[in-house]
Order: structure tokens, then sequence, then C-alpha cells
């Protein structure tokens, strides 16, 4: 997978390059690119935004600059070209600082845009192919033979998107191409994203119900919830099987040693051995939890007789209950 990231803050996506996601550039499972939107402005002042149209407060960012910015990043061409995948923090520390032109804020000025993946040089096979961006099947990007559509999909974060869930990163997980547009101040003329629609599949998605000043950090997010279910990036195959929200519920609680901490004991059936019974007592658990904390997930699990007793105990279905 190969994600790019258009900011005015190179510096905010640093922390791609950490933990999860610099193992898996490492590995060669994945290359990241984060592009200045201000490489595409025109002036001096390297001006990005303007005030809007209608009137009201903020500030707009401008189609000018943004639908160059969509086009070179879709095509890899212009000032996307030049843009160094990140490199992970541990080959920053094995190979010392101060290596090769280290960017001025951390977009990166090394290198040229490979990662071993051998991944890279394909995109934006629909460039100019069409003029309608809209629709599934045979737009642009679709390339023939699989009927499958390859324009890479740009992903939008702003405030009044549709909600980014699991779900939304399981299907994202599959993806060749993820392009993050990261706006600013009141957001992007509306424009652009309908006009990359011709070179894009497009979402306008939102992390939650919250205002934040910026893109930035809600794609660190949905980066990071992608990038942990791709094969090979996670250490161990099963955990993200049990995660929350995987099977609908919240996860219970978790234990390790010592077995009594502080006077508090860690629950005997852990101890037991008898796996049916924990399996049975971690669905319970997730029950309870689920129930208390996000009673409305439960309308869309599939509830046997014994999970549904297990509810009534919390109240549930009663007139306080959830
Ligand atoms: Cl995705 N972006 C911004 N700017 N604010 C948000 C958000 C995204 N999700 C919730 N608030």
């Amino acid at each position: 997978m190969r994600i790019d990231v258009v900011t005015i803050f190179p510096g905010y996506l640093d922390p791609l390059r950490h933990a999860l996601l610099g193992k898996a550039i490492e590995r060669g499972i994945m290359t990241v690119a984060v592009h200045d939107l201000r490489s595409w402005s025109h002036d001096v002042h390297r001006t990005v935004d303007d005030s809007p149209f209608g009137g009201g407060p903020g500030m707009v960012m401008v189609p000018t600059v943004w639908g160059p910015a969509l086009d070179d990043v879709a095509a890899l061409t212009g000032p996307a070209a030049e843009s160094a995948p990140l490199e992970t923090a541990l080959a920053h520390k094995a190979a010392g600082p101060a290596v090769a032109g280290s960017g001025a804020d951390g977009d990166g000025t090394t290198g040229s845009v490979t990662d071993g993946s051998g991944r890279e040089g394909d995109p934006g096979e629909g460039d100019g192919s069409g003029t309608t961006g809209s629709g599934s099947g045979s737009g642009p990007g679709d390339d023939g033979a699989t009927g499958r559509d390859d324009r890479p999909l740009l992903i939008v974060p702003t405030p009044a998107g549709a909600p980014f869930t699991q779900e939304t990163a399981a299907r994202w997980s599959t993806e060749d191409r993820l392009v993050f547009a990261c706006g600013r101040y009141e957001g992007i003329d509306q424009r652009v994203v309908d006009d990359a629609a011709e070179r894009y599949r497009v979402e306008e998605v939102s992390i939650g119900d919250y205002v934040l000043i910026g893109g930035e950090v809600a794609v660190l997010v949905m980066a990071e919830a992608v990038v942990r279910l791709i094969p090979g990036v996670l250490g161990n195959r099963a955990s993200h099987e049990e995660d929350s929200f995987q099977d609908g519920l919240l996860e219970g609680p978790c234990y390790t040693r010592p077995r009594v901490w502080r006077g508090r004991e860690v629950p005997d059936v852990l101890l037991s051995g008898d796996h049916a019974k924990v399996d049975r007592w971690r669905r319970d658990e997730s029950l309870r939890r689920t129930v208390a904390r996000r009673p409305e997930l439960l309308d869309a699990v599939e509830l046997d007789r014994r999970d549904r007793e297990v509810l009534r105990g919390e109240g549930w279905g009663t007139s306080d209950g959830a």
C-alpha cells in the first residue's frame, strides 16, 4: 500500500514513521509520502486560502492550489514526484543524525519515490480518459480487464464527513493507494472535492463528533487503524480478530501477572484452564461493558438466549435499561 498525505503542516505527520507504521514501511509493506501543499501555491507568500464567498468567519482553502496538487499526487508528477517516502525513525537512528538533505519541516527531500515494493509507477490510470468521476463500474480508471476501478482513493477528513469506523478501516486496508487531503481553516473549496472525482474515488470522512483544527491528526488516527489490519503488520495474526468492534461488541477487561496485586485478584475463571468457560466469561464481560457504555451497538449484534439472559441481568430491555 502507498499512502500520500497533502498538508500545510508536513511535520504533523512525522508520527507516521514510528511504531506500527514505521515497521510496515521497513518491511516494505507500505510507502508513505507527505507533500507540502504550499509547493503548489503561486505567489511569494505561498498563499493557500482566501475569504469565503457569502461571507462569514475564517478562511477557505483555494481550488487553484488544491486542484493541481491533487492532479500531481494522482499521477506522481510535478512536486509530488519529488516528495520522498518517509524514512522510518529506525532508519534514521541507524544512519545517525543529519543524513542526506533532510527537509526543513520533515517532508523529506531524500532519494526517489521507490520503496522496493514494486508498486509505484502505475497510479492514475484514469487520467484524462474520461470526464465523469461518479459511480462505480466502468468509469475512468476502470482497467477494462478486471472491471475494477483502480483510481486511487482520495480521503478528505472533515467533521462533516461520513463516520470512519472499523468497517471503513477494513475496507481501506485492501487498497493499493490512499491519498489524504488535509484541510485547515474552515475547509477546502467544495469544487476541489467534486473535481477530484474525475481522477479518484472520493470519500469525505469524520473520526467523531467533535471538531479538530485540521485533518492531520485524523489522518494519523485513520492510517493507524488501517495499517494494523494489513497482513504482516501486526505480529500476532489473531490479535485483531478479538478487537473491540470486530464482533460488534466492546472488548472486556484483561489481566496478567501477578495473580494478586494490591489485594486485587484476577477473576478465578481465567485461572481455571477451562477454555470454554473462559470464552463464555469473556463474552459476558463484553456484553456487560457494551450495554453499559455503548448500548446502541447491541442493535447490530446477533444475540443468543444466553446473551440475552446476561444482558437482562444488567437491566437491558427494562424501562430504565437501554
Ligand atoms: Cl476527519 N477532520 C477535522 N478537521 N475535524 C474532525 C474530523 C476530521 N473528525 C472529527 N472532527
